[in-house]
């Protein structure tokens, strides 16, 4: 590789942002058990405090994802000078209107007007809060469904969502963005109201140029080729975040990269074909994730680590060479670019990215030696759950 190609990744790299959530560093755990942590974060000021470790042992995780109400304070701008304090800003804005007896039949979607009122209070309440903590995006996912044929109105229920997605869209700021996350089941396991790209994608098509669909890489059947939809929606200008994490069966939440790394490293080359790694594509590099029995901070910091790694692959891919190779029709050259790539040992460049970015060349033997999980363990006592698995 060329001195000027190689320095063209490490720019990419180093330009890369990933938004790591609040919620990985609270407690939490499946429907079975939330195992407790020691030194979990006890408030909202404490997961940014978290986040700073890992950005400052990474260098590219400089944003944090918040969630309402499990970050609810009284004075967001307040938390966004806190976060700013520690070299990070807030990021996407997730609502929830799924964790309340009213919303068994649905939120926005429910049959009942006053609970899809409520619901909509809340999303109104959320661009509110993005305002005071200068987030950009919205994320919306709806656990909206139904258990059983017949149970509602499969149409109905489109409208309804419609209805509601169109009045927080009208209440954006010129500057913020609805995300709309799909989901295939669960809760609900009859029908989803968003449980693929195409209903979210149509959804978004309808409401404008600021509303984009995010893929959480967990939310598919399995066997999905998640790549083609990035490229799809890429090509579409509607691919607007991700919601990065692992699965072996369903919704796992487990680490980025952990389970497969082929299949991110596919993800990220599709986002590098389509623009998607250039600064001003808007691509919001998000983790969704759960650390149930694993300690949370290094787990956040690993998954940091897969999603560079999986990035600075992509970016070796010889597209000349593989541009070449498909116009010649060779199926097994073509191949064997990407695999190249796929198979290159990046991680001494992933370090020395870092080094230049004033981070840790070994993120995780950084943590380790810092202290901050035993001062953590120490301090805080009666940590948070972050609101899963109850
Ligand atoms: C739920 O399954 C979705 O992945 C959500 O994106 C997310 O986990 C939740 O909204 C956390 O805020
Ligand atoms: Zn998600
Ligand atoms: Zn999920």
């Amino acid at each position: 590789m060329s001195e000027q190609a190689l320095a063209a990744v490490k720019s990419a790299l180093t330009s890369q942002r990933i938004e790591t959530p609040s919620w990985a560093y609270a407690n939490s755990g499946t429907r079975f058990k939330v195992f407790a942590q020691p030194g979990v974060p006890r408030a909202p000021w404490e997961k940014l405090d978290d986040a700073a470790r890992v950005h400052a042992h990474t260098g590219v995780a400089p944003v944090v994802a918040l969630h309402i109400p499990w970050d609810r304070v009284d004075d967001y701008a307040a938390l966004a000078a806190y976060a700013g304090e520690r070299g990070l800003t807030l990021g996407a804005v997730n609502a929830n209107v799924f964790q309340e007896d009213d919303y068994k039949l649905g939120s926005v979607t429910h049959p009942d007007p006053a609970v899809r009122r409520k619901a909509l209070d809340h999303l109104m309440e959320c661009v509110a809060i993005m305002g005071a903590t200068g987030s950009r995006d919205l994320k919306l996912w709806f656990s909206d469904g139904t258990n059983y044929p017949g149970q509602d109105d499969i149409r109905a229920r489109q409208d309804r969502l419609e209805e509601a997605l169109s009045a927080v869209y009208e209440r954006l700021g010129d500057d913020q963005r609805l995300i709309l996350e799909y989901k295939l089941f669960e809760p609900a396991f009859y029908a989803t109201d968003v449980p693929d790209w195409g209903t979210s994608y149509a959804h978004c098509l309808k409401l404008g140029e600021r509303a984009k669909v995010c893929v959480d890489t967990g939310h598919h059947a399995p066997g999905t080729n998640i790549e083609f939809i990035v490229a799809f929606l890429l090509r579409e200008g509607k691919l607007g975040a991700f919601d990065l994490n692992s699965r072996f069966y369903a919704d796992d939440d487990l680490m980025a990269g952990a389970a497969d790394p082929f299949q991110l490293f596919r993800i990220m080359y599709e986002v590098r074909a389509g623009g998607g790694l250039e600064p001003d594509a808007g691509i919001a590099f998000m983790l969704d994730q759960c650390h149930n029995i694993e300690p949370k901070v290094p787990a956040v910091i690993r998954s940091v680590m897969n999603v560079q790694e999986a990035t600075a692959k992509a970016l070796l891919v010889d597209r000349e060479a593989l541009a070449a190779a498909q116009r010649a029709g060779d199926v097994l050259g073509a191949n064997g670019i990407l695999m190249d790539a796929f198979q290159t040992d990046v991680r001494p460049l992933v370090a020395d990215v870092r080094e230049e970015l004033g981070a840790d060349r070994d993120p995780l033997a950084a943590y380790a030696a810092s202290g901050w999980a035993e001062r953590i363990a120490a301090e805080r006592v009666g940590g948070e759950q972050a609101g899963w698995g109850a």
